[in-house]
């Protein structure tokens, strides 16, 4: 008989992040946020239960913190028991955001699951109608950062058994994006010779390679606003010579992108009309958290984001937006005014001059260090990116000249 296995790969669940930089949502909005997390580890076990997967691999961060909540804890407790009830194993490991020694509540999880106990690559052999089908590999984090490599550990055992998957949550060596931890080379894993590798770490979806299979799946629900578009898991089925993968989409909300152009609009009626159709254009299958760029070729824009205009109508249309099933809710605007005399071509005057020099070398960070250091506040709030410092300056900018030639 053909010898055969399908499974599904998913890695970075986060449960229970909190979603900080979006606590001002309206409480039942934000509540089925908070939510989403949950509702994307239920929709997995759906996908698995519905497929009838042999297993399911878990590549590390299952939770957002390694005093892993409770809440959390026992949504995994569940699940793992309804995917008991219809066989189907767990292979799960701890990564950097729930290192085994951050767990302050030990938890007993059903016989169904198998867990990479520490920080040595050990392994686990799947077995099923009393045959050895495949060997999975893996390891823990116990710390926080495994910053050596790790790769030298993983090699094939009894390679009679016909199917080998190793579980890896780092990244590659030359990422640095993102902190490098238990760090590998895209050679390194090809000469290992698995038949898949099933990394975690990274939370956006890439197919590193295809021969051998080498796969990150990124997170299943995004959790800010550079996390956007669908997220969900891999669904992958290897037998003899063949190996297939299929994403399947998790997520409970989706972040998403979209920029509106205003440059047709002279009234700010207009502008409504110009967002709301955008908005009916979208045409989601789930919920929607936007991050909106409002752009115009003319002024006008500037004036209707300084007087609020632009503020209130968002609210407005949010409003109306939150009604509906699969809602939509801008979560961010920003408005950039795109006509070439944008950049008030003043600089010649004095005063305006200077100003502008003032700017280049102002730094908001300095007048912010005292909110991001303060003990309560600091967990609600998001360091800026070089982006965001640009982003205040040229609105300061903007709002001063404003100000200034309103008179
Ligand atoms: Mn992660």
């Amino acid at each position: 008989m053909e010898k055969k296995i399908s499974f599904i790969h998913a890695a970075d669940l986060h449960l229970d992040s909190p979603f900080k930089g979006l606590s001002d949502v309206e409480e039942t909005l934000f509540q089925e946020i908070r939510q989403s997390t949950f509702t994307a580890l239920n929709n997995l076990v759906a996908a698995a239960i519905k497929r009838k997967v042999d297993f399911i691999l878990l590549v590390g961060d299952l939770f957002d913190n390694e005093k892993q909540s409770l809440k959390a804890q026992i949504s995994l407790r569940n699940a793992f028991q309804e995917l008991q009830r219809h066989q189907i194993e767990v292979y799960l490991s701890y990564g950097n955001h729930d290192f085994i020694d951050g767990n302050i509540y030990p938890i007993t999880y059903p016989d169904n699951v198998h867990i990479f106990s520490d920080e040595q690559v050990q392994s686990y052999l799947y077995t099923k109608e009393n045959t050895s089908l495949a060997k999975i590999y893996g390891f823990s984090y116990e710390r926080r950062a495994v910053t050596e490599r790790k790769i030298e550990e993983y090699e094939k055992e009894d390679t009679d058994t016909p199917f080998h998957i190793a579980m890896l949550h780092g990244s590659i060596e030359s990422n640095t994006e993102h902190d490098t931890y238990a760090p590998f080379k895209l050679g390194e894993l090809v000469e290992k010779d698995m038949d898949y590798w099933a990394l975690g770490h990274i939370h956006g979806r890439e197919v590193l390679k295809e021969k051998p299979m080498i796969v990150y799946p990124g997170n299943i629900q995004g959790r800010n606003r550079k996390e956007i578009g669908a997220k969900g898991c891999y669904y992958v089925e290897l037998s003899e010579g063949k190996q297939t993968i299929e994403f399947i989409s998790l997520h409970a909300i989706e972040f998403q992108r979209a920029t509106i152009d205003l440059s047709e609009c002279e009234t700010i009626h207009q502008v409504e009309r110009a967002i709301i159709n955008q908005l009916r254009e979208l045409n989601n299958f789930v919920p929607q958290l936007l991050d909106v760029t409002l752009i115009s070729n003319h002024h006008n824009i500037i004036e209707w984001k300084n007087e609020h205009l632009l503020e209130e109508m968002i609210e407005i249309i949010n409003e109306s937006f939150t009604q509906q099933k699969n809602w939509i809710y801008v979560f961010r605007c920003t408005v950039k005014n795109t006509s070439p005399s944008s950049e008030i071509s003043l600089k010649g005057e004095h005063f305006l001059g200077e100003l502008t020099t003032k700017l280049e070398h102002f730094s908001p960070i300095d007048y912010l260090d005292e909110l991001f250091q303060h003990k309560d506040a600091r967990k609600y709030l998001e360091m800026l990116t070089k982006e965001d410092e640009e982003m205040v300056k040229k609105e300061a900018y903007e709002l001063v000249i404003h100000e200034l030639m309103k008179e």
